[in-house]
């Protein structure tokens, strides 16, 4: 059964690992650009991942890759509007990736039931009120700088103690709106605006973030580190260290893992939690 959304935010207090199929509709993705543009093609794929017991599928119009440009409302809601409601019809939670209110509202009126915004309401200050009004969770992804700029030279002190003291200020802006705490999660954005080095010490350290109370969310799928680790350039390739990565966040405290290749993380969590609830 997939998960309801209850089973999401009480996830990281249940254990249950909740996997979080992506579906981006953008011709420039990093790894699956333009191949889901095509709202029957997107439907298709969005079926297919919830058959591989997908518990929530991400919808995202707009490529956030490292360098990506930014789109506007009117054309990211073009791209969302002939899928996400053949989505939500499948009776799985549906989240909308954009930092856009207008695109957020666009999608939780089509069926969406979860905010997913990479800028955490930095980029549109009607979000995080949009959030609280509606009641639906929110996603808040730590980005050091934005798309265009993010990978060049990131610097941090201390990257840990810097994303969490940017959670409690993002935490803190959102309830002060009217957020329920309780409809937090929280994501340390692996790959915006971080080294290697700075993902591997993220990662390492899962356990204080998810000692925060929230559920966290983890997006390692495919991405360019794991390329870089395994000597995997074609995205595709970087499947088995997707797991890797997935795996030993779990047994840090993440619970929720935002990913390419549903059916090899939905087996691998479930023996990782299996073996913790053994
Ligand atoms: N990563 C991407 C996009 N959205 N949202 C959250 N919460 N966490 C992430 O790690 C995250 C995210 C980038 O991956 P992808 O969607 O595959 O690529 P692109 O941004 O090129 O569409």
């Amino acid at each position: 059964m997939p998960a309801k959304l209850d089973d999401i935010l009480n996830s990281h207090r249940t254990r249950r690992p909740v996997v979080c199929g992506i579906l981006n509709v953008t011709p420039d993705s990093f790894s699956d650009g333009g191949r889901f543009l095509d709202p029957a093609a997107a439907a298709l794929h969005a079926r297919e991942m919830v058959a591989q017991s997908a518990d929530m599928i991400d919808i995202g119009a707009e490529s956030t890759r490292p360098g990506s440009a930014r789109i506007s409302a009117a054309e990211q809601i073009a791209r969302l509007k002939d899928v996400l409601p053949a989505v939500a019809a499948l009776g799985v939670v549906v989240s909308v990736d954009t930092t856009l209110a207008a695109v957020a509202q666009f999608a939780l009126d089509s069926g969406a039931a979860v905010i997913n915004d990479v800028s955490a309401g930095r980029e549109d200050a009607a979000m995080l009120p949009l959030a609280a009004r509606h009641g639906c969770p929110i996603i808040l992804m730590h980005m050091l700088g934005e798309p265009a700029t993010m990978q060049k030279a990131p610097h941090y002190d201390d990257v840990v103690g810097e994303v969490k003291s940017f959670f409690s200020q993002r935490t803190a802006a959102a309830v002060s709106v009217g957020v329920k705490s309780d409809r937090i999660i929280l994501d340390p954005g692996i790959g915006f605006g971080k080294t290697i080095q700075h993902n591997l010490t993220l990662l390492a350290r899962t356990a204080e973030l998810a000692a925060l109370g929230c559920p966290l969310m983890i997006g390692v799928s495919r991405k360019r580190f794991i390329g870089e680790i395994t000597g995997a350039a074609d995205p595709a390739e970087r499947v088995w260290g997707s797991m890797a990565a997935a795996v030993t966040c779990y047994e840090r405290g993440a619970t929720i893992f935002r990913v390419h290749d549903v059916a090899p993380t939905v087996a691998a969590l479930k023996i990782a939690a299996a073996i913790e609830g053994s």
